[in-house]
Protein backbone atom coordinates (compact mmCIF):
# COMPACT_ATOMS: atom_id res chain seq x y z
CA UNK A 1 0.00 0.00 0.00
CA UNK A 2 1.06 3.18 -0.81
CA UNK A 3 0.69 5.80 2.39
CA UNK A 4 1.10 9.25 2.49
CA UNK A 5 1.30 11.03 6.16
CA UNK A 6 0.33 14.39 6.20
CA UNK A 7 1.48 16.20 9.08
CA UNK A 8 -1.19 19.29 9.89
CA UNK A 9 1.28 21.79 11.78
CA UNK A 10 -0.05 25.29 11.44
CA UNK A 11 1.78 26.71 13.92
CA UNK A 12 5.35 26.82 11.69
CA UNK A 13 5.48 28.64 8.44
CA UNK A 14 9.15 27.45 6.81
CA UNK A 15 10.17 24.62 8.74
CA UNK A 16 8.41 22.17 11.10
CA UNK A 17 9.61 20.19 13.52
CA UNK A 18 10.53 16.17 13.44
CA UNK A 19 7.37 14.69 14.71
CA UNK A 20 8.59 11.35 16.52
CA UNK A 21 4.73 9.67 16.52
CA UNK A 22 4.78 10.18 12.70
CA UNK A 23 8.17 8.96 12.23
CA UNK A 24 7.39 5.42 13.75
CA UNK A 25 4.42 5.00 12.15
CA UNK A 26 6.22 5.64 9.14
CA UNK A 27 9.10 2.71 10.38
CA UNK A 28 6.44 0.29 11.17
CA UNK A 29 4.78 0.56 7.73
CA UNK A 30 8.16 0.22 5.76
CA UNK A 31 9.67 -2.83 7.63
CA UNK A 32 5.86 -4.26 6.71
CA UNK A 33 6.30 -3.55 3.37
CA UNK A 34 4.30 -0.86 2.96
CA UNK A 35 5.22 2.62 0.92
CA UNK A 36 5.28 5.50 2.76
CA UNK A 37 5.52 9.52 1.53
CA UNK A 38 5.30 12.03 3.56
CA UNK A 39 3.69 16.04 3.36
CA UNK A 40 4.11 18.37 6.08
CA UNK A 41 1.35 20.88 6.01
CA UNK A 42 2.85 24.46 7.61
CA UNK A 43 0.92 27.82 8.04
CA UNK A 44 -1.87 28.28 5.77
CA UNK A 45 -2.33 24.78 5.32
CA UNK A 46 -5.06 24.26 2.77
CA UNK A 47 -2.92 24.42 -0.24
CA UNK A 48 -2.14 23.67 -3.99
CA UNK A 49 1.10 22.54 -3.33
CA UNK A 50 -1.04 19.62 -1.15
CA UNK A 51 -3.15 18.57 -4.39
CA UNK A 52 -0.30 18.77 -6.27
CA UNK A 53 1.15 16.31 -3.89
CA UNK A 54 -1.76 14.05 -3.74
CA UNK A 55 -2.03 14.03 -7.56
CA UNK A 56 1.44 13.32 -7.95
CA UNK A 57 2.12 10.50 -5.35
CA UNK A 58 -1.56 8.72 -5.76
CA UNK A 59 -1.65 7.24 -2.55
CA UNK A 60 -3.64 4.64 -0.99
CA UNK A 61 -4.44 6.14 1.97
CA UNK A 62 -4.11 9.40 3.41
CA UNK A 63 -3.14 9.59 6.86
CA UNK A 64 -3.65 12.90 9.03
CA UNK A 65 -1.84 13.41 12.35
CA UNK A 66 -4.03 15.75 14.44
CA UNK A 67 -2.81 17.95 17.59
CA UNK A 68 -6.19 19.86 18.76
CA UNK A 69 -5.01 23.42 17.50
CA UNK A 70 -4.38 21.57 14.07
CA UNK A 71 -8.23 19.90 14.16
CA UNK A 72 -9.99 23.13 12.31
CA UNK A 73 -8.10 22.36 9.33
CA UNK A 74 -8.83 18.79 8.79
CA UNK A 75 -12.55 19.07 7.23
CA UNK A 76 -11.11 21.04 4.00
CA UNK A 77 -8.06 18.57 3.86
CA UNK A 78 -10.03 16.09 3.87
CA UNK A 79 -12.51 17.25 1.59
CA UNK A 80 -9.31 18.19 -0.72
CA UNK A 81 -8.56 14.51 -0.59
CA UNK A 82 -11.19 12.72 -1.59
CA UNK A 83 -11.99 15.73 -4.44
CA UNK A 84 -8.48 14.92 -5.78
CA UNK A 85 -7.45 11.30 -4.65
CA UNK A 86 -9.26 8.44 -4.62
CA UNK A 87 -7.24 7.33 -0.77
CA UNK A 88 -9.08 6.23 2.35
CA UNK A 89 -8.24 8.90 5.04
CA UNK A 90 -7.25 7.89 8.28
CA UNK A 91 -6.64 10.37 10.98
CA UNK A 92 -4.82 9.81 14.24
CA UNK A 93 -3.03 11.58 17.15
CA UNK A 94 -3.28 13.30 20.45
CA UNK A 95 -7.10 14.90 19.24
CA UNK A 96 -8.31 12.12 17.46
CA UNK A 97 -7.44 10.00 20.36
CA UNK A 98 -8.92 12.53 22.93
CA UNK A 99 -12.22 13.45 20.83
CA UNK A 100 -13.01 10.47 18.52
CA UNK A 101 -16.44 11.54 17.86
CA UNK A 102 -15.32 15.31 16.19
CA UNK A 103 -13.21 13.76 14.15
CA UNK A 104 -15.19 10.92 12.85
CA UNK A 105 -18.20 13.42 12.10
CA UNK A 106 -15.79 14.73 9.50
CA UNK A 107 -17.17 14.29 6.34
CA UNK A 108 -13.77 13.18 4.61
CA UNK A 109 -12.84 11.38 6.99
CA UNK A 110 -13.06 7.21 6.90
CA UNK A 111 -11.33 5.76 10.05
CA UNK A 112 -9.80 7.15 13.10
CA UNK A 113 -6.96 5.90 15.25
CA UNK A 114 -7.49 6.15 18.97
CA UNK A 115 -4.11 5.85 21.05
CA UNK A 116 -1.05 4.33 19.89
CA UNK A 117 -1.24 3.64 16.05
CA UNK A 118 1.95 1.30 14.88
CA UNK A 119 -0.12 -2.00 14.74
CA UNK A 120 -3.54 -0.62 14.08
CA UNK A 121 -1.90 0.86 10.54
CA UNK A 122 -0.51 -1.77 9.88
CA UNK A 123 -3.55 -4.16 10.49
CA UNK A 124 -5.12 -1.43 8.25
CA UNK A 125 -2.85 -1.63 5.33
CA UNK A 126 -2.55 -5.30 5.25
CA UNK A 127 -6.02 -5.84 5.20
CA UNK A 128 -6.15 -3.09 2.53
CA UNK A 129 -3.53 -5.16 0.52
CA UNK A 130 -5.56 -8.51 1.16
CA UNK A 131 -8.88 -6.99 -0.38
CA UNK A 132 -10.11 -7.29 3.27
CA UNK A 133 -12.56 -5.57 5.60
CA UNK A 134 -11.62 -3.55 8.29
CA UNK A 135 -14.56 -2.84 10.49
CA UNK A 136 -12.82 -4.72 13.14
CA UNK A 137 -9.57 -3.61 13.52
CA UNK A 138 -8.51 -2.93 17.16
CA UNK A 139 -8.20 1.48 18.17
CA UNK A 140 -10.15 2.58 14.74
CA UNK A 141 -12.92 3.61 14.52
CA UNK A 142 -14.42 2.95 10.96
CA UNK A 143 -17.38 4.05 8.63
CA UNK A 144 -19.51 1.46 7.24
CA UNK A 145 -19.41 2.34 3.55
CA UNK A 146 -15.02 2.40 4.17
CA UNK A 147 -14.52 -0.58 6.20
CA UNK A 148 -17.04 -3.45 5.14
CA UNK A 149 -15.76 -5.71 3.01
CA UNK A 150 -18.67 -5.33 -0.06
CA UNK A 151 -18.52 -1.45 1.52
CA UNK A 152 -17.89 1.11 -1.55
CA UNK A 153 -16.50 4.58 -0.45
CA UNK A 154 -19.52 6.34 -2.45
CA UNK A 155 -21.79 4.45 -0.35
CA UNK A 156 -23.70 6.25 2.24
CA UNK A 157 -22.57 5.65 6.03
CA UNK A 158 -24.88 3.64 7.56
CA UNK A 159 -22.78 2.87 11.29
CA UNK A 160 -19.80 3.70 12.69
CA UNK A 161 -17.35 0.84 14.04
CA UNK A 162 -16.20 1.60 17.36
CA UNK A 163 -13.89 -0.61 18.06
CA UNK A 164 -12.05 -1.03 21.33
CA UNK A 165 -8.42 -0.63 22.03
CA UNK A 166 -5.72 -3.16 21.95
CA UNK A 167 -3.14 -3.16 24.92
CA UNK A 168 -0.37 -0.76 24.70
CA UNK A 169 2.97 -1.80 23.03
CA UNK A 170 4.44 -3.49 25.59
CA UNK A 171 7.79 -3.35 24.70
CA UNK A 172 9.03 -0.61 22.67
CA UNK A 173 12.07 -1.94 21.97
CA UNK A 174 10.53 -3.98 19.30
CA UNK A 175 9.48 -1.22 17.52
CA UNK A 176 11.82 0.04 14.50
CA UNK A 177 13.39 3.11 15.14
CA UNK A 178 11.92 6.45 13.64
CA UNK A 179 12.03 6.91 10.54
CA UNK A 180 14.37 10.19 9.81
CA UNK A 181 14.39 9.39 5.74
CA UNK A 182 10.52 9.53 4.12
CA UNK A 183 10.02 11.77 7.00
CA UNK A 184 12.74 14.30 6.09
CA UNK A 185 14.93 14.80 9.22
CA UNK A 186 17.45 17.17 7.10
CA UNK A 187 14.72 19.58 6.15
CA UNK A 188 13.20 20.01 10.24
CA UNK A 189 13.50 22.65 12.49
CA UNK A 190 14.99 20.53 14.98
CA UNK A 191 18.02 19.52 12.57
CA UNK A 192 18.23 22.75 9.95
CA UNK A 193 17.59 25.32 12.85
CA UNK A 194 18.32 23.79 16.19
CA UNK A 195 21.60 21.45 14.87
CA UNK A 196 19.67 19.01 17.70
CA UNK A 197 18.89 15.40 17.56
CA UNK A 198 15.16 14.33 18.74
CA UNK A 199 14.35 10.90 20.61
CA UNK A 200 11.83 9.16 23.12
CA UNK A 201 12.82 7.10 25.53
CA UNK A 202 9.94 6.62 27.42
CA UNK A 203 5.76 6.77 26.93
CA UNK A 204 3.78 7.64 29.46
CA UNK A 205 3.63 9.94 33.01
CA UNK A 206 2.27 8.81 36.44
CA UNK A 207 0.79 12.00 36.94
CA UNK A 208 -2.55 13.69 36.17
CA UNK A 209 -2.51 16.62 35.41
CA UNK A 210 -5.45 18.45 34.27
CA UNK A 211 -4.76 20.50 31.85
CA UNK A 212 -2.39 17.46 30.25
CA UNK A 213 -3.72 15.06 26.97
CA UNK A 214 -1.56 12.31 28.94
CA UNK A 215 -4.40 11.79 32.21
CA UNK A 216 -6.67 11.34 29.62
CA UNK A 217 -4.99 8.72 27.74
CA UNK A 218 -3.97 6.69 30.12
CA UNK A 219 -7.58 6.45 31.44
CA UNK A 220 -8.43 5.23 27.77
CA UNK A 221 -5.94 2.47 28.41
CA UNK A 222 -7.18 1.72 31.93
CA UNK A 223 -3.96 2.44 33.95
CA UNK A 224 -2.70 -0.53 32.83
CA UNK A 225 1.09 -0.59 32.48
CA UNK A 226 1.29 3.09 30.73
CA UNK A 227 4.46 4.17 31.73
CA UNK A 228 6.64 1.97 29.38
CA UNK A 229 10.60 2.00 29.11
CA UNK A 230 13.02 1.44 25.75
CA UNK A 231 16.06 -0.07 27.15
CA UNK A 232 19.37 2.13 27.54
CA UNK A 233 21.07 -0.38 24.77
CA UNK A 234 17.79 0.38 22.08
CA UNK A 235 17.71 3.95 22.87
CA UNK A 236 21.83 4.53 22.86
CA UNK A 237 21.81 2.67 19.07
CA UNK A 238 19.06 4.82 18.13
CA UNK A 239 21.07 8.03 19.45
CA UNK A 240 24.77 6.70 17.82
CA UNK A 241 23.16 6.33 14.48
CA UNK A 242 21.29 9.86 14.61
CA UNK A 243 24.82 11.33 15.49
CA UNK A 244 26.77 9.69 12.65
CA UNK A 245 23.85 10.18 9.64
CA UNK A 246 23.52 13.70 10.61
CA UNK A 247 27.09 15.09 11.74
CA UNK A 248 25.27 18.57 12.01
CA UNK A 249 23.68 17.41 15.03
CA UNK A 250 25.12 19.60 18.16
CA UNK A 251 22.93 18.02 20.99
CA UNK A 252 20.48 15.95 21.85
CA UNK A 253 16.79 16.71 23.60
CA UNK A 254 14.68 13.97 25.21
CA UNK A 255 11.02 15.01 24.64
CA UNK A 256 10.32 12.42 26.97
CA UNK A 257 7.35 13.89 29.58
CA UNK A 258 9.68 12.87 32.52
CA UNK A 259 13.16 11.46 31.69
CA UNK A 260 14.36 10.71 35.00
CA UNK A 261 10.74 8.99 35.79
CA UNK A 262 13.23 5.57 36.37
CA UNK A 263 15.93 6.10 38.91
CA UNK A 264 17.44 2.55 38.39
CA UNK A 265 16.99 3.33 34.06
CA UNK A 266 18.42 7.02 34.60
CA UNK A 267 21.73 5.58 35.92
CA UNK A 268 21.91 3.52 33.05
CA UNK A 269 21.14 6.09 30.87
CA UNK A 270 23.69 8.91 32.18
CA UNK A 271 26.84 6.22 32.00
CA UNK A 272 25.77 5.06 28.60
CA UNK A 273 25.21 8.30 27.32
CA UNK A 274 28.63 9.81 29.17
CA UNK A 275 30.34 7.04 27.18
CA UNK A 276 28.85 6.57 24.21
CA UNK A 277 27.50 9.80 22.61
CA UNK A 278 29.19 12.10 25.04
CA UNK A 279 27.28 15.77 23.29
CA UNK A 280 25.25 17.99 25.73
CA UNK A 281 21.55 17.28 26.13
CA UNK A 282 18.27 18.17 27.41
CA UNK A 283 15.63 16.99 28.95
CA UNK A 284 12.35 17.23 31.18
CA UNK A 285 11.54 16.60 34.85
CA UNK A 286 8.95 17.61 37.30
CA UNK A 287 9.97 19.27 40.67
CA UNK A 288 9.31 16.13 42.57
CA UNK A 289 11.54 14.15 40.78
CA UNK A 290 14.18 15.90 41.47
CA UNK A 291 17.62 15.44 44.22
CA UNK A 292 20.97 15.25 44.70
CA UNK A 293 21.16 12.50 42.96
CA UNK A 294 19.42 13.31 39.68
CA UNK A 295 20.97 16.51 39.46
CA UNK A 296 24.50 15.03 40.08
CA UNK A 297 23.86 12.40 37.22
CA UNK A 298 22.00 14.56 34.90
CA UNK A 299 25.48 16.61 34.92
CA UNK A 300 27.85 14.36 35.08
CA UNK A 301 26.41 12.88 31.66
CA UNK A 302 26.04 16.66 29.80
CA UNK A 303 23.19 17.69 30.32
CA UNK A 304 23.02 21.12 29.11
CA UNK A 305 19.41 22.00 30.09
CA UNK A 306 16.63 20.46 32.74
CA UNK A 307 13.04 21.35 31.79
CA UNK A 308 10.49 21.53 34.88
CA UNK A 309 7.04 22.67 34.51
CA UNK A 310 6.30 25.60 36.91
CA UNK A 311 3.03 26.26 35.19
CA UNK A 312 2.06 28.36 37.91
CA UNK A 313 3.77 29.72 40.72
CA UNK A 314 0.31 29.90 42.75
CA UNK A 315 0.04 26.64 45.01
CA UNK A 316 -3.31 26.67 45.55
CA UNK A 317 -4.30 27.06 41.39
CA UNK A 318 -1.31 24.48 41.06
CA UNK A 319 -3.13 22.20 43.52
CA UNK A 320 -6.94 23.32 42.91
CA UNK A 321 -7.23 24.52 39.67
CA UNK A 322 -4.36 22.54 37.93
CA UNK A 323 -4.19 19.25 39.66
CA UNK A 324 -0.24 19.42 40.14
CA UNK A 325 0.34 18.70 43.72
CA UNK A 326 4.00 20.38 43.76
CA UNK A 327 4.59 22.73 47.06
CA UNK A 328 6.27 25.98 46.19
CA UNK A 329 9.34 24.73 48.71
CA UNK A 330 9.43 21.38 46.68
CA UNK A 331 9.74 23.78 43.50
CA UNK A 332 12.75 25.85 44.77
CA UNK A 333 14.60 23.41 45.99
CA UNK A 334 14.40 21.25 42.29
CA UNK A 335 16.21 24.28 41.08
CA UNK A 336 18.40 24.81 43.93
CA UNK A 337 19.78 20.68 43.47
CA UNK A 338 20.48 21.79 39.61
CA UNK A 339 22.22 24.98 40.81
CA UNK A 340 24.58 23.16 43.00
CA UNK A 341 26.04 21.42 40.14
CA UNK A 342 25.81 24.13 37.57
CA UNK A 343 22.78 22.74 35.66
CA UNK A 344 21.10 25.34 33.84
CA UNK A 345 17.56 25.19 33.81
CA UNK A 346 14.20 26.29 31.59
CA UNK A 347 10.93 26.69 33.43
CA UNK A 348 7.57 26.08 31.69
CA UNK A 349 5.09 29.04 32.65
CA UNK A 350 1.44 29.28 31.67
CA UNK A 351 -1.02 32.20 32.22
CA UNK A 352 -4.21 33.15 31.70
CA UNK A 353 -5.49 30.11 33.65
CA UNK A 354 -9.16 29.40 35.06
CA UNK A 355 -10.18 32.02 37.55
CA UNK A 356 -6.04 33.19 38.10
CA UNK A 357 -6.04 36.69 38.58
CA UNK A 358 -3.48 39.08 38.04
CA UNK A 359 -1.89 39.17 41.80
CA UNK A 360 -1.49 35.23 40.82
CA UNK A 361 0.21 36.23 37.01
CA UNK A 362 2.76 37.78 39.42
CA UNK A 363 3.11 35.09 42.13
CA UNK A 364 4.35 32.90 38.97
CA UNK A 365 6.90 36.07 37.93
CA UNK A 366 7.85 35.60 40.92
CA UNK A 367 8.38 32.27 41.84
CA UNK A 368 10.42 32.58 38.50
CA UNK A 369 12.32 35.28 39.77
CA UNK A 370 13.28 33.30 43.02
CA UNK A 371 14.38 30.01 41.00
CA UNK A 372 15.99 32.40 38.27
CA UNK A 373 15.72 29.55 35.56
CA UNK A 374 18.25 30.30 32.50
CA UNK A 375 15.11 30.05 30.50
CA UNK A 376 11.63 30.98 31.42
CA UNK A 377 9.07 29.98 28.73
CA UNK A 378 5.74 31.55 29.02
CA UNK A 379 2.41 30.02 27.15
CA UNK A 380 -1.39 31.14 27.20
CA UNK A 381 -3.60 28.52 28.85
CA UNK A 382 -5.53 26.67 25.76
CA UNK A 383 -8.55 24.42 27.37
CA UNK A 384 -7.55 21.10 25.36
CA UNK A 385 -10.91 18.91 24.87
CA UNK A 386 -10.79 16.01 26.56
CA UNK A 387 -9.09 16.97 29.60
CA UNK A 388 -10.19 18.04 33.09
CA UNK A 389 -9.40 21.78 32.53
CA UNK A 390 -11.51 21.93 29.58
CA UNK A 391 -14.71 20.19 31.63
CA UNK A 392 -13.95 22.84 34.77
CA UNK A 393 -13.69 25.78 31.78
CA UNK A 394 -16.88 24.37 29.81
CA UNK A 395 -18.58 23.91 33.33
CA UNK A 396 -17.66 27.50 34.48
CA UNK A 397 -18.90 29.31 31.10
CA UNK A 398 -15.32 30.61 30.28
CA UNK A 399 -15.46 28.97 26.90
CA UNK A 400 -15.75 31.18 24.39
CA UNK A 401 -15.43 30.09 20.39
CA UNK A 402 -11.97 31.54 19.74
CA UNK A 403 -9.09 29.28 18.38
CA UNK A 404 -5.76 29.09 18.52
CA UNK A 405 -3.20 27.64 15.93
CA UNK A 406 -0.20 27.27 18.55
CA UNK A 407 -0.39 28.28 22.73
CA UNK A 408 1.20 31.54 22.47
CA UNK A 409 -2.16 33.48 21.31
CA UNK A 410 -4.69 35.19 22.80
CA UNK A 411 -6.54 33.44 25.51
CA UNK A 412 -9.36 31.79 24.62
CA UNK A 413 -11.17 32.36 27.74
CA UNK A 414 -13.90 34.51 28.97
CA UNK A 415 -13.63 35.07 32.36
CA UNK A 416 -14.03 38.38 35.32
CA UNK A 417 -11.04 37.48 37.04
CA UNK A 418 -8.62 38.03 34.07
CA UNK A 419 -9.00 39.64 30.63
CA UNK A 420 -7.87 38.64 27.03
CA UNK A 421 -5.71 41.85 27.18
CA UNK A 422 -4.66 41.72 30.78
CA UNK A 423 -3.57 38.09 30.08
CA UNK A 424 -1.39 39.41 26.39
CA UNK A 425 0.16 42.18 28.54
CA UNK A 426 1.23 39.93 31.06
CA UNK A 427 2.69 37.71 28.92
CA UNK A 428 4.59 40.24 26.48
CA UNK A 429 6.03 41.96 29.32
CA UNK A 430 6.77 38.61 31.61
CA UNK A 431 10.87 38.68 31.26
CA UNK A 432 10.71 42.42 31.67
CA UNK A 433 8.73 41.81 35.47
CA UNK A 434 10.84 38.95 35.81
CA UNK A 435 13.89 40.90 35.41
CA UNK A 436 12.64 43.74 37.32
CA UNK A 437 11.36 41.25 40.91
CA UNK A 438 14.68 39.57 40.33
CA UNK A 439 16.53 43.16 40.40
CA UNK A 440 13.89 43.58 43.98
CA UNK A 441 15.03 40.28 45.27
CA UNK A 442 18.52 41.02 45.39
CA UNK A 443 17.81 44.04 47.98
CA UNK A 444 18.64 43.39 51.64
CA UNK A 445 15.55 42.61 53.60
CA UNK A 446 12.71 45.03 53.97
CA UNK A 447 14.13 46.92 50.90
CA UNK A 448 13.22 43.99 49.18
CA UNK A 449 10.19 43.20 50.36
CA UNK A 450 9.11 47.28 49.89
CA UNK A 451 9.94 47.55 46.40
CA UNK A 452 7.99 44.20 45.63
CA UNK A 453 5.10 46.33 47.17
CA UNK A 454 5.65 48.58 44.77
CA UNK A 455 6.22 47.01 41.87
CA UNK A 456 2.84 44.98 42.43
CA UNK A 457 1.15 48.07 42.91
CA UNK A 458 2.69 49.47 39.97
CA UNK A 459 1.75 46.67 37.72
CA UNK A 460 -1.56 46.02 39.01
CA UNK A 461 -2.35 49.52 38.15
CA UNK A 462 -0.64 49.81 34.86
CA UNK A 463 -2.59 46.97 33.88
CA UNK A 464 -6.29 48.08 34.75
CA UNK A 465 -8.42 47.49 32.03
CA UNK A 466 -8.69 51.30 30.93
CA UNK A 467 -4.98 51.88 31.16
CA UNK A 468 -4.51 48.79 28.93
CA UNK A 469 -7.10 49.70 26.13
CA UNK A 470 -5.85 53.54 25.87
CA UNK A 471 -2.40 52.15 25.84
CA UNK A 472 -2.75 48.71 23.53
CA UNK A 473 -2.20 50.06 20.42
CA UNK A 474 1.07 51.88 20.77
CA UNK A 475 2.74 49.64 24.22
CA UNK A 476 6.26 47.39 22.28
CA UNK A 477 4.97 44.33 21.58
CA UNK A 478 8.61 42.37 22.79
CA UNK A 479 10.57 43.76 25.18
CA UNK A 480 14.17 44.36 24.44
CA UNK A 481 16.56 42.25 25.77
CA UNK A 482 20.23 43.65 26.18
CA UNK A 483 22.59 41.70 24.27
CA UNK A 484 23.64 39.97 27.32
CA UNK A 485 20.98 38.65 28.37
CA UNK A 486 20.49 37.18 25.31
CA UNK A 487 23.51 35.22 24.81
CA UNK A 488 23.57 33.99 28.47
CA UNK A 489 19.95 32.36 27.89
CA UNK A 490 21.17 31.40 24.87
CA UNK A 491 18.55 30.86 21.31
CA UNK A 492 14.78 30.36 22.66
CA UNK A 493 12.27 29.94 19.70
CA UNK A 494 8.20 31.13 19.95
CA UNK A 495 5.69 30.98 17.65
CA UNK A 496 4.00 34.37 17.12
CA UNK A 497 1.67 34.69 14.62
CA UNK A 498 2.46 31.52 12.33
CA UNK A 499 6.46 32.42 12.45
CA UNK A 500 8.93 31.45 14.05
CA UNK A 501 10.81 34.36 16.31
CA UNK A 502 14.04 33.38 17.73
CA UNK A 503 15.37 35.20 20.75
CA UNK A 504 19.15 35.13 21.26
CA UNK A 505 20.00 34.58 17.32
CA UNK A 506 17.73 37.57 15.77
C1 LIG B 1 7.61 16.52 21.51
C2 LIG B 1 6.33 17.30 21.59
C3 LIG B 1 6.25 18.45 20.85
C4 LIG B 1 7.36 18.92 19.93
C5 LIG B 1 7.34 18.13 18.61
C6 LIG B 1 5.99 18.01 17.95
C7 LIG B 1 5.44 16.60 17.91
N1 LIG B 1 4.14 16.53 17.72
O1 LIG B 1 6.11 15.62 18.05
C8 LIG B 1 7.05 20.42 19.78
C9 LIG B 1 7.79 21.17 20.84
C10 LIG B 1 7.36 21.05 18.45
C11 LIG B 1 5.56 20.42 20.12
C12 LIG B 1 4.71 21.39 19.69
C13 LIG B 1 3.38 21.41 20.03
N2 LIG B 1 2.77 20.63 20.91
CO1 LIG B 1 3.57 19.09 21.68
N3 LIG B 1 4.18 17.56 22.48
C14 LIG B 1 5.27 16.84 22.40
C15 LIG B 1 5.24 15.62 23.32
C16 LIG B 1 5.94 15.97 24.62
C17 LIG B 1 5.82 14.34 22.76
C18 LIG B 1 5.28 13.95 21.37
C19 LIG B 1 5.72 12.54 21.05
O2 LIG B 1 6.72 12.36 20.40
N4 LIG B 1 5.01 11.53 21.57
C20 LIG B 1 5.32 10.13 21.35
C21 LIG B 1 4.62 9.63 20.09
C22 LIG B 1 4.96 8.17 19.89
O3 LIG B 1 3.23 9.74 20.33
P1 LIG B 1 2.24 10.58 19.39
O4 LIG B 1 2.96 11.70 18.76
O5 LIG B 1 1.03 10.89 20.16
O6 LIG B 1 1.86 9.55 18.23
C23 LIG B 1 1.22 8.31 18.47
C24 LIG B 1 -0.32 8.39 18.48
O7 LIG B 1 -0.83 9.65 18.79
C25 LIG B 1 -0.73 7.91 17.13
N5 LIG B 1 -0.79 8.85 16.02
C26 LIG B 1 -0.31 10.10 15.90
N6 LIG B 1 -0.58 10.59 14.67
C27 LIG B 1 -1.22 9.64 13.99
C28 LIG B 1 -1.70 9.59 12.69
C29 LIG B 1 -2.31 8.44 12.24
C30 LIG B 1 -2.81 8.39 10.85
C31 LIG B 1 -2.44 7.30 13.08
C32 LIG B 1 -3.05 6.07 12.60
C33 LIG B 1 -1.98 7.35 14.38
C34 LIG B 1 -1.36 8.51 14.82
O8 LIG B 1 0.26 6.96 16.83
C35 LIG B 1 1.54 7.45 17.28
C36 LIG B 1 2.44 6.30 17.60
O9 LIG B 1 1.87 5.43 18.56
C37 LIG B 1 3.68 15.45 23.52
C38 LIG B 1 3.29 14.76 24.80
C39 LIG B 1 3.42 13.27 24.64
N7 LIG B 1 3.99 12.64 25.61
O10 LIG B 1 3.06 12.66 23.62
C40 LIG B 1 3.21 16.89 23.40
C41 LIG B 1 1.81 17.17 22.79
C42 LIG B 1 1.63 16.31 21.58
N8 LIG B 1 1.91 18.55 22.36
C43 LIG B 1 0.83 19.17 22.51
C44 LIG B 1 0.62 20.49 22.03
C45 LIG B 1 -0.67 21.15 22.45
C46 LIG B 1 1.56 21.14 21.23
C47 LIG B 1 1.44 22.52 20.57
C48 LIG B 1 0.07 22.88 20.05
C49 LIG B 1 1.96 23.55 21.56
C50 LIG B 1 2.17 24.92 20.92
N9 LIG B 1 3.33 25.15 20.41
O11 LIG B 1 1.31 25.72 20.92
C51 LIG B 1 2.45 22.40 19.43
C52 LIG B 1 1.77 21.80 18.20
C53 LIG B 1 2.73 21.30 17.16
C54 LIG B 1 2.09 20.25 16.29
N10 LIG B 1 1.29 20.66 15.32
O12 LIG B 1 2.31 19.06 16.47
C55 LIG B 1 -0.24 18.36 23.18
C56 LIG B 1 -1.32 17.96 22.22
C57 LIG B 1 -2.64 17.83 22.94
C58 LIG B 1 -3.78 17.86 22.01
N11 LIG B 1 -4.93 17.58 22.55
O13 LIG B 1 -3.68 18.13 20.87
C59 LIG B 1 0.59 17.14 23.78
C60 LIG B 1 -0.12 15.80 23.81
C61 LIG B 1 1.00 17.53 25.22
C62 LIG B 1 -0.19 17.89 26.08
N12 LIG B 1 -0.22 19.08 26.57
O14 LIG B 1 -1.08 17.17 26.33
N13 LIG B 1 5.22 19.35 20.82
S1 LIG C 1 3.67 15.92 34.47
FE1 LIG C 1 3.62 16.74 32.36
S2 LIG C 1 3.14 14.98 31.04
FE2 LIG C 1 2.67 14.38 33.15
S3 LIG C 1 0.47 14.75 33.40
FE3 LIG C 1 1.57 16.60 34.11
S4 LIG C 1 1.76 17.93 32.31
FE4 LIG C 1 1.17 15.90 31.57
Amino acid sequence: MKVAFAYIDPSYTVMGPFHVGIASLIASLRQGGHECQFFHLMGDVANEEFVSFLKESRPDVVAFSVTTNAFPHVASLAALTKRHSQALTICGGPHATLCPDDVIAIDGIDTVCIGEGEEAILDLCQRLEDGQGFSDIPNLWVKSNAGDREGGQSEKVEKIYRNPVRPLIANLDALPFPDREVFPYVDSFDLKFMKRGVFMASRGCPYNCAYCGSPAMKQLYGNNKYIRFRSVESLMEEVETVVRNFPQVEYNVFHDDLLPMKREWFADFTREYKSRIGLPFEMNCHPNLMDREIARLAKSAGCSLIRFGIESGNEHMRRKVLNRPVTTRRIIEAFLFCDEVGLNTLSYNMIGLPFETRSQILDTVKLNATVQPKVAHVSVFYPLPGTKAHDICRQEGLLTDKHNDSYYGDSVLQQKSVSAEQVRALRNHFDFLLHLYSRCYRLPGVLGKTAEKIIDIGILTATTQRILRAREKTSPKWVKRSKKEKKDAGPLYIIEDGKVKVWGVD
